[in-house]
């Protein structure tokens, strides 16, 4: 098939889930076109049967606020009728979904009167932060209502869009999932360990895009309280608004020079495959994919019970769960594990084992495949 796929390319989940869906369908066999502003990140511009069309926005004087949404929607059209794509794929409603709705309709009164369905993946705070916003939720409910197919990744989303935002559509959940092959535990992990960890400490890691729902105070509250009972380290992969005061957060209780800050980084499973915990103590999370690939890399996810978390993470046996605001309980999980070797490694595999079972990319790009092919057969 000619799929066009269109996401927000910087940091974030939604990017990562796009883009790695677009990677796995290239192999397959598809041809995929991603519309956007930038090319998303983990695209390294030269793997085959993948092409890049940038939208470019005009910043003519007049525009306080140019205007992206109409610049992707007269790509998407483009893009569609010059390599005769099958359908759209938007990632995050908003507005990705206003603009191929836009795209469909103009192609629709077009020379060719062509047909171009798309689909909508909701990912999370498009429905439940920024889409609860009044200014955006009649539109947002609007386009996911004309979308030719929806799909949300966990059950919890789907069932919040279809109670909160009263919409009449079918939403199918796919699951986000992860590459096991490339996620997967480093070898020579003592070796790689010894550039975070010198002296043998044990290794946390927390990886976001730093934004208030991820609560990352709350990483650094748990870290000082595991740090007390366990010599370790602390990675923190990201950058986003709430960095300054992590930082600040971490001087004030003197353990700074144990919290190493990485930014932005490419290669997250490097860093994931050497960890042994990942904190993810995040107010709300649709899914938590920072916690799938951990799993995958044999890395324990200690997360808030929040949102879909519990459809990915089992309290007990693939990870633990605790109460959003309760950094007691989440160091205490942290320091048995830390301080039992065997359970850790244990906790460890099992997690990958749910990651290959339930969440590999083998398993759910299929799923998509089948979607686009039951879509595009209603269309035409
Ligand atoms: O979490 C964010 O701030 C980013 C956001 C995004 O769209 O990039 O993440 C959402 O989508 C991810 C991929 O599907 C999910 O794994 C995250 O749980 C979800 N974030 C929230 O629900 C807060």
């Amino acid at each position: 098939m000619k799929i066009g796929i269109t996401c927000y390319p910087t940091y974030g989940g939604s990017g990562v889930v796009a883009t790695e869906l677009g990677l796995e369908l290239a192999q397959r066999g598809h041809e995929i076109h991603f519309i956007s502003y930038a090319q998303p990140i983990r695209l390294r511009g030269e793997e085959p049967n993948i092409h890049y069309h940038e939208v470019e926005v005009s910043r003519y004087p007049l525009f306080d606020y140019p205007p992206y949404d109409l610049a992707l929607a007269t790509r998407m059209a483009e893009v569609s009728q010059l390599y005769d794509l099958d359908l759209l794929h938007v990632h995050y409603a908003i507005p990705h979904s206003v603009s191929a709705l836009l795209a469909r309709q103009m192609l629709a009164n077009g020379p060719r009167g062509r047909r171009l369905p798309f689909v909508t993946t909701l990912h999370g705070t498009d429905i439940t932060l920024v889409g609860l916003d009044r200014s955006y939720l009649p539109i947002t409910r609007y386009s996911i209502n004309q979308s030719d197919g929806v799909t949300a990744i966990s059950n919890y989303l789907r069932d919040r869009t279809l109670r909160v935002f009263d919409v009449k559509k079918e939403i199918e959940v796919i699951y986000n999932s992860v590459n096991c092959d490339v996620y997967r535990r480093c070898k020579n992990s003592a070796e790689r360990r010894a550039e975070y960890a010198p002296n043998g400490e044990k290794l946390l890691v927390h990886l976001s895009n730093f934004r208030p729902v991820k609560r990352v105070t709350d990483v650094i509250e748990i870290f000082d309280r595991v740090r007390k009972k366990v010599p370790s380290k602390l990675l923190l992969i990201g950058d986003g608004p709430d960095r300054s005061v992590a930082e600040w957060l971490a001087v004030q209780k003197g353990i700074h020079e144990d919290v190493l800050f990485l930014g932005k980084q490419d290669q997250v499973e490097e860093k994931l495959g050497v960890a042994d915990i990942l904190l993810m103590p995040s107010e709300l999370e649709s899914f938590g994919l920072a916690a799938l690939e951990a799993m995958a890399c044999e890395c324990v996810p200690i997360a808030t019970r929040t949102g879909g978390v519990p459809e990915v993470i089992e309290h007990g046996t693939s990870g633990y769960l605790a109460d959003v605001g309760d950094v007691d309980t989440m160091a205490r999980y942290a320091v048995e594990l830390l301080n039992d070797e065997s359970a850790l490694q244990a906790m460890g595999k099992a997690a990958r084992a749910v990651a290959k079972a339930r969440f590999c990319s083998s398993k759910i790009v299929p799923q998509y495949e089948d979607f686009y092919r039951r879509i595009v057969e209603r269309s035409s």
